[in-house]
């Protein structure tokens, strides 16, 4: 295995001002010619290009290269004496699309072909450095039969196109923006298109236009007018305009991941595009819009400025997911959106930062680079992208993003410019804050506070990163944490700042040594501090509350993100009682204080979307301590608390149920989606999951007789199945088999279909798993059909972490099989199923090993399952 490092970095020998290429589709393969306009740099050496594809032949200049001028090895082409002046150089090969099952490169998907090149799947269309930083002007011909391809599609601006001999016809595409290799694309079959326009803030009328499948075309509205509006909130929020006349969305159902931002032709798995309301619940809809969203802004936070190399890949990805969940929550509830953030990032990041795999955000070195395309590199670069947002403010996060463009349109760069352009825009010194990109680990805050006798108020910060694979000393970091300070009665209370004696109720604290001490001026009184509000850093903090204050937070703190941390605290405090006593077969604690606290909650008038966040413990991911897991006890202490929960409300859920299923239906065109519909829905479902955890035999009865009525739109199926879903009784297979049965031609409900299968805590699941492998709807190469019904089960702990090693040994056999096929797809469920290895009791880590260790000694295992793989053994 041979790794990369960022040290290692050399700038281009050879630039590329121009590519030319022509596709010839074939019936059983595709020719492909790349003329590229090659320029030597001074001193360059002898010119190497990568490629896999099969290699017909190259010339220099018009003339080709009998075979002693150059080598071909481990997909490296050195080319001896070629000019040192600028010349053409071209390359022709030979692709197989449809015996590429790895879905990267030019590929085929329901009898149409789709290319994806993002990171390093260039070099398996033609010969070319396929490095960022080699950026080029791209002309693209397409030559097919025309009755099989009428549709023919590349990036940039449709220049020419007509009919050819033998039935066939071309188009010739024209990107006028310089791009690197990554963001070509290439689309040709037989799609329909729905067309749309979006006037942009200079007065150009823009085409858009969404390709899918015919008898797909009725669920792309939601899509293209979330489109419209992501246009137009990046005009007005950031005040970047669209730079190309035409913007395309095309939908495929067998892709590796989300979405890909190609240039002016974006290619989307249809998860992300098709959305009904019969078809998609409302997170669906809502990662339609924030995914459509994320790669339009990617056209200047990627496209326009790029990335110098591929250990930069945070400079556009944790930026454009910051701006993916800005425009989020300026469209829906920002509070609900900022927990949801926070939530997600400790359930799923936070386990990547204490593990095996742990890296900074932009990590010094890979294997392959498709193993990066992490929680990490995407979601915790969003949270150091937002706290230049708190450190800086609104405004002066615009003015460095101004500079930015300024400095880079049209370039590859770093994370160390982007860094830059926000200091010096703004005359700050922001060099400590480098060490976010360097350092790996979640920082620990540990915090206390006491009142002086001069009315001051301390707080005392020690700060620690722990200690990752990669590196064991760490530096403090520069951080903002936000605070306040609430009396006995829940009111903030107002203090001073002693370096400029001003008088405010929230400030935000500036950490930048191990151990700091902040003092509060004028207090006068016991407070409660309110801390790391709105979520500030992406870290974890301690504070010794007593279970009063938490409660007394929970009920008044008027930062949404605090408010909700506090009820989060006193759950995970339940769940570990829970688990004591478990362990040493005791009976379980009433856990009073954290239903006195929630009687609040439950009669608060709220936002029903807090209100379900609010009534929602942590994820089982979240509560799993540093090493000596039991997975399977955290699970049922954590199931026995929502059984609590459940009974003790018991003569809550009805009425809650029935006041927001009410308010639901007052909306206009109450069963589509809207944030507010959404917001009510997200109630009812939480409801109804209680109501069955509370009564689950006569509620199954009502479920089953009334199942029709109940189930108006896809939101409504989604939260009953889920609420039945672990009940052992005939009744929910059948629901399940009517289930299927009524989508039977809808792929991505049949996906939620697999789904319910494998998250199911009845006994029977990992049986009905395997049988559901041999499901006319379940598809090996098909990576939404893995994830739906493997990637789930590598996520219920239940039965993945069976005390005898089944769940292990199943996963390591899928695992075998899918590599050979899709390796980025065995890579993911190998790191979903095994990451914790390390950190598990001594019984479970052991069988959790020998599978791993099994896979390990596969000579042809590939190397993105094996990089992960080593590295959990290592
Ligand atoms: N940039 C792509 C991800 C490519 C992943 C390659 N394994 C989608 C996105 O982040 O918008
Ligand atoms: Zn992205």
């Amino acid at each position: 295995q041979t790794a990369k490092f960022l040290k290692d970095y050399r700038a281009p020998e050879y630039l590329i001002e121009r590519v030319d290429l022509c596709f010839d589709v074939f019936d059983g393969h595709t020719a492909v010619t790349a003329v590229m306009r090659v320029l030597p740099q001074t001193g360059a050496g002898a010119m190497r290009l990568h490629g896999s594809a099969e290699l017909l032949g190259i010339s220099v200049d018009g003339r080709r290269l009998p075979e002693s001028a150059y080598r071909l090895a481990n997909e490296v082409l050195t080319l001896d004496g070629t000019p040192a002046q600028p010349f053409e150089l071209t390359v022709q090969t030979k692709l197989y699309p449809h015996d590429n099952t790895t879905l990267m490169g030019l590929y085929q998907s329901g009898g149409n072909l789709y290319t994806q090149c993002e990171p390093e799947g260039f070099r398996k269309i033609t010969f070319h450095p396929d490095r960022p930083d080699v950026m080029s002007i791209y002309t693209t011909e397409i030559r097919a039969d025309k009755a099989r391809f009428p549709v023919l599609l590349a990036n940039g601006n449709r220049t020419d196109g007509g009919d050819l001999p033998n039935g066939r016809h071309f188009a010739v595409w024209h990107d006028p923006f310089a791009k690197p290799s990554y963001l070509f694309a290439l689309v040709a079959g037989d799609l329909s298109c729905t067309r749309d326009s979006f006037r942009a803030a200079d007065g150009r009328e823009i085409a858009i236009e969404f390709y899918t499948r015919a008898a797909d075309a009725d669920k792309v509205a939601f899509a293209v007018q979330s489109l419209k509006h992501a246009m137009k909130w990046d005009e007005s929020r950031f005040g970047l305009v669209y730079d190309l006349d035409i913007y395309m969305v095309v939908a495929v159902g067998d892709f590796n991941m989300g979405a890909m931002e190609n240039k002016g032709l974006n290619i989307f798995n249809t998860k992300y595009v098709l959305a009904d309301a019969r078809t998609a619940t409302d997170a669906d809809f809502d990662g339609v819009e924030s995914v459509i969203a994320h790669e339009y802004f990617h056209n200047w936070t990627g496209n326009r400025v790029t990335c110098r190399d591929w250990f930069q890949l945070s400079l556009k990805e944790g930026l454009t997911v910051f701006r993916d969940q800005e425009f989020s929550a300026d469209r829906n509830s920002r509070a609900v959106r900022r927990i949801h953030n926070a939530a997600f990032l400790r359930r799923h990041q936070f386990p990547e930062d204490a593990g095996p795999m742990a890296h900074p955000i932009r990590p010094a070195s890979y294997v392959e680079m498709n193993n990066f395309y992490t929680m990490t590199v995407y979601e915790k670069g969003a949270e150091v992208v937002r706290m230049y947002h708190t450190l800086l403010g609104e405004d002066g996060f615009q003015k460095g993003m101004k500079l930015y463009f300024q400095r880079h349109d049209g370039q590859a760069v770093t994370c160390d410019d982007f860094r830059a352009a926000m200091a010096d825009a703004n005359g700050v010194d922001l060099s400590q804050f480098a060490l976010w990109y360097s350092q790996a680990g979640t920082p620990v805050l540990d915090v206390s506070g006491s009142l002086r006798d001069n009315g001051d108020y301390v707080l005392r910060v020690r700060q620690t990163v722990p200690p990752t694979p990669d590196m064991v000393e760490k530096q403090p970091m520069m951080m903002p944490l936000k605070t306040a300070l609430l009396d006995e009665n829940g009111d903030a209370v107002r203090f001073r700042l002693p370096e400029n004696g001003a008088d405010t109720a929230e400030t935000v604290l500036l950490l930048t040594e191990a151990e700091q001490e902040f003092v509060l001026q004028g207090v006068n009184r016991a407070v409660t501090p309110s801390l790391l509000r709105g979520f500030s850093a992406p870290v974890r903090l301690n504070f010794p509350y007593t279970d009063q204050q938490l409660a007394l937070l929970l009920a008044h703190d008027d930062d949404p993100f605090a408010r909700w941390e506090a009820g989060q605290t006193l759950y995970r405090r339940a769940v570990a009682a829970n688990e004591t006593a478990l362990a040493d077969n005791a009976p379980l604690p009433d856990h009073a204080a954290l239903f006195a606290a929630l009687e609040h909650v439950v009669r608060a008038d709220i936002d029903p979307a807090f209100k379900a966040v609010l009534l929602t413990p942590p994820a089982e991911e979240e509560l799993w301590r540093a090493s000596d897991i039991d997975p399977v006890r955290l699970h049922h202490a954590r199931e026995a608390l929502l059984d609590a929960l459940a009974r003790h409300f018991a003569e809550d859920w009805l009425p809650l149920n029935l006041q927001a299923k009410t308010a639901e239906e007052a909306l206009p065109d109450c069963y589509a989606y809207s944030p507010e519909a959404a917001a009510w829905r997200s109630l009812r479902n939480l409801c109804r999951s209680m109501m069955l955890r509370a009564a689950p035999a006569e509620q199954l009865e009502y479920v089953f007789e009334h199942y029709d009525e109940m189930a108006q739109n896809m939101s409504h199926e989604w939260g009953l199945l889920n609420a039945v879903n672990h009940i052992d009784d005939p009744r929910r297979d059948a629901l399940l088999a009517r289930f299927a049965e009524k989508f039977a031609d809808q792929a991505l409900v049949l996906d939620k279909y697999f789904a319910l299968i494998a998250c199911s805590r009845r006994a029977d699941t990992p049986q009905c798993v395997r049988e559901a492998l041999s499901h006319p709807a379940f598809a090996p190469t098909n990576p939404n059909k893995v994830r739906a019904l493997l990637g789930t089960f590598a996520r219920n702990h239940l039965h993945l972490h069976a005390a005898d090693g089944a769940g292990y040994r199943f996963i390591a056999e899928r695992v075998r099989e899918t590599d050979v096929l899709n390796p980025q797809t065995a890579a993911d469920l190998v790191r979903a199923a095994f990451s914790l290895c390390c950190r598990l009791e001594p019984h479970r880590r052991a069988l959790m090993k020998s599978e791993l260790e099994k896979l390990a000694a596969l000579p042809e295992l590939s190397k993105d399952t094996r990089e992960i793989v080593e590295k959990i053994l290592a």
